[in-house]
């Protein structure tokens, strides 16, 4: 069987607001995810170029219903979504916020201010941030040469800080990020493909620009608990319980490439990108 989260993992993500967990997929899993990712035309014709403060772009893939491809079977895996049950706060169901193929490129991918992923998901309205958590899988290495995530350990126990937009990203108010950053451990999730890395959606984090001659590919599932409404939100999986399939689903030959049809994100349609003028008295910079 593969890894299941200990009594004490759960104990220090919940201390730390994020969980590193080696090898939490097999090297071939990993092969198989990032070969398909590497030549998916779906995913590929679907992305979106986030631009950051500088103007350099990140290309992500994001999409709402978990498929019958391969993405699919990792994300409703058994070890990810009881995993996601057991770090949730809440008893009910685990539903499948997001997913995305964060594609990095060589010299060019782009860095990601400093932002809680709450700051963005306020704006869709769900209530309980503790209801909501990120998994992010390694595809390729991630260090610090080609940007890897960056965490402030605890930050997620200050609670929401405000944002406001910073390019195209949303970003922390950045008082309070320095203030952080003298309080906690600044801490770089330097990850091999295959580990996997767990976090709370009031984790401050952010990643730096992609100035390696390497890829950094990484696949970030979002989950969500039953209950915890996003009522500014039209997108149909947040509410759906996730149908588990085994782990070993994945390496089936029935499970490739993305289906055309899928239901990807278009970013105007992102209430979390749209202005309100709440964000106006934020300092990002
Ligand atoms: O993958 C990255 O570099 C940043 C991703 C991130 O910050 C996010 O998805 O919230």
């Amino acid at each position: 069987m593969s890894y299941r989260l200990s009594i004490d993992d759960v104990a220090q993500y919940r201390q730390d607001g994020f969980l590193v967990v080696k090898g939490f997929f097999s090297e071939a899993e990993v092969g198989k995810l990032y070969a398909t990712a590497v030549g998916d035309e779906v995913l590929r014709s679907n992305a979106t170029n986030v631009t950051d403060s500088s103007g350099k772009h990140s290309r992500l893939s994001l999409w709402f219903t978990p498929g019958e491809d391969v993405y699919g079977m990792m994300l409703r895996s058994e070890r990810m979504v009881d995993a996601a049950a057991r770090l949730l706060d809440s008893d009910a169901p685990v539903c499948h916020y997001h997913t995305k193929l964060m594609q990095k490129e060589p010299r060019v991918g782009g860095a990601w201010e400093w932002h809680q992923d709450y700051g963005y998901w306020y704006k869709n309205q769900f209530l309980f941030p503790d209801q909501l958590v990120s998994i992010m899988i390694a595809l390729t290495p991630a260090n610090r040469e080609n940007g890897c995530l960056q965490v402030i350990r605890g930050s997620h126990r200050m609670g929401r800080v405000n944002h406001g937009f910073s390019g195209e990203q949303v970003g922390a108010d950045m008082v309070m990020v320095q203030h952080a950053l003298k309080t906690m451990d600044h801490v770089y999730a330097e990850l091999e493909p295959g580990d996997a890395l767990f976090f709370h959606s009031n984790l401050l984090h952010r990643s730096e620009a992609n100035l390696s001659e390497r890829p950094r590919w990484s696949i970030i599932s979002c989950y969500n608990s039953y209950g915890n409404v996003a009522y500014n939100d039209d997108s149909p999986s947040w509410k759906v319980p996730v149908s588990v399939v085994p782990d070993d689903a994945l390496m089936r030959d029935d499970y490739g490439a993305a289906l055309a049809g899928a239901d990807f994100l278009r970013k105007e349609d992102d209430p979390a990108l749209k202005s309100t003028g709440w964000e106006k008295d934020v300092r990002t910079e």
